[in-house]
C-alpha cells in the first residue's frame, strides 16, 4: 500500500502551471454546486469585533472554503468541499471532560446564539508552506475551559474531531494513514491564552462543512494543523496527549508544531509562504514567514527557556 506523507505534494509542484490552472476550474464546477449548498446551510452569527485582529485582509472567502485541508473528505484541496455535502453538524454535543470539576455537555445551539462570539481575524498558516487570513467567528477556549472549572492536577487539552465513516469518505480509506479520529492537544497554558479560539464560524456565518463545522480549534501561532476540525470530546489530563501527525511521522511534526522561519521542516524550508488567494501573472505571491506566526508578542512568555529546535 501506497502510505501518502504528509503534505502530499502540492499540484503546484506536480504539474505545469497551465495544468494545475485547468484542474482547479474543472474542479471549480463541483466546487460551485457545493458552494450553493453550503450557501444555503450557512446561517448569520450574532458576533462583534474582538482583540488582535488588526490590520489584516481576509483572503477571499472563496479561497478560504475551496483550498483545505481535511482529510476526512479526501486528501485534495478541493475533495473538502466537494465530499463534505452529506455530512450533518446538527444536531452536535461537546463535551469538556478529564481533570476537571464540573464536566460539560455543550449543546451546539446554545454556543451557536452565545453572546460571547467575536470575530477574531488571524493568519493561518498551514505546514505545508501557504497561509491565508481568516476572519473567524468564536469564543475564546479559556472562557469554556474556566466553566469546567480545571483539577489544578490539569496540565494538558486533548482534542478529538468526530468519528463517523458513514459521511465522512476519507473514514473508509486507509490512504492517509491516519488512525481516525483525527486527534489534538495543547498544553493547558496554550489552551489558556487569549489567542486561542473554538471557532463557531468564518465570515459571519456558521463553518461550512468544509471548514469543520460545528466547532473547530484555532490557534494561529501554530500550523494549521493544530487547529482541529469538527470537534466532539475535550478532554484536561495530566500528560501530553498523542497527536494525528506526530503519530504518524514524529520527525517531521511536532506536538508543539509553534510556526517557526529558522527551523525547517526536515523535507522543506519553512523560511516563507505562498499567499493564497494572492494572483500575479505567475501565480500566488511568497512572502516571509514570521516566528509564531507574528503573534510572539502574545505568546513567546509561553516558551521561555525552552530549546525550540527540540520542542519543534
Ligand atoms: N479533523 C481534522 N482537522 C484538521 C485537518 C484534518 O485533516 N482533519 N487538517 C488540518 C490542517 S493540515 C489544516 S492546514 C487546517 C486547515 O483548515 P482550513 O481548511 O479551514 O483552512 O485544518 C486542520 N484540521
Ligand atoms: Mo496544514
Amino acid at each position: 500500500m501506497v502510505l501518502f506523507r504528509y503534505p502530499r505534494p502540492l499540484p503546484s509542484e506536480i504539474t505545469p502551471k497551465e495544468m494545475y490552472l485547468s484542474r482547479r476550474s474543472l474542479i471549480g464546477g463541483a466546487a460551485a454546486f457545493g458552494a450553493l449548498t453550503t450557501a444555503a446551510r450557512a446561517a448569520a452569527l450574532q458576533t462583534h469585533p474582538g482583540p488582535y485582529s488588526g490590520g489584516l485582509t481576509p483572503t477571499p472567502h472563496d479561497d478560504v472554503t475551496h483550498y483545505n485541508n481535511f482529510y476526512e473528505f479526501g486528501m485534495d484541496k478541493g475533495d473538502p468541499a466537494a465530499h463534505s455535502q452529506d455530512f450533518h453538524p446538527l444536531p452536535w454535543t461537546l463535551e469538556i471532560t478529564g481533570l476537571v470539576r464540573k464536566p460539560v455537555r455543550l449543546d451546539i445551539d446554545q454556543l451557536l446564539h452565545s453572546p460571547a462570539i467575536e470575530e477574531r481575524i488571524y493568519r493561518m498558516r498551514c505546514v505545508e508552506a501557504w497561509s491565508m487570513v481568516i476572519p473567524w467567528d468564536g469564543i475564546p477556549l479559556a472562557s469554556l475551559l474556566k466553566d469546567a472549572d480545571p483539577d489544578p492536577r490539569a496540565t494538558y487539552v486533548a482534542f478529538e474531531s468526530v468519528l463517523r465513516p458513514s459521511e465522512m469518505p476519507g473514514q473508509n480509506e486507509g490512504l492517509s494513514g491516519i488512525q481516525w479520529p483525527y486527534v489534538e492537544g495543547l498544553r493547558l497554558d496554550e489552551a489558556m491564552n487569549p489567542l486561542t479560539l473554538l471557532a463557531l464560524g468564518i465570515y459571519g456565518e456558521t463553518l461550512p462543512n468544509q471548514n469543520g463545522a460545528p466547532i473547530r480549534l484555532v490557534v494561529p501561532w501554530k500550523y494549521g494543523f493544530k487547529g482541529i476540525k469538527s470537534i466532539q470530546r475535550i478532554r484536561l489530563l495530566d500528560h501530553e496527549p498523542p497527536t494525528t501527525w506526530n503519530r504518524l511521522a514524529s520527525d517531521e511534526y511536532g506536538f508543539y508544531a509553534n510556526v517557526n522561519p529558522q527551523v525547517d521542516h526536515p523535507r522543506w524550508s519553512q523560511a516563507t509562504e505562498r499567499v493564497i488567494g494572492s494572483h500575479s501573472l505567475f501565480g500566488a505571491t511568497r512572502q516571509p514567514t514570521l516566528m509564531f506566526n507574528g503573534y510572539g508578542e502574545q505568546v513567546a512568555d509561553l516558551y521561555r527557556g525552552m530549546d525550540l529546535r527540540k520542542n519543534f
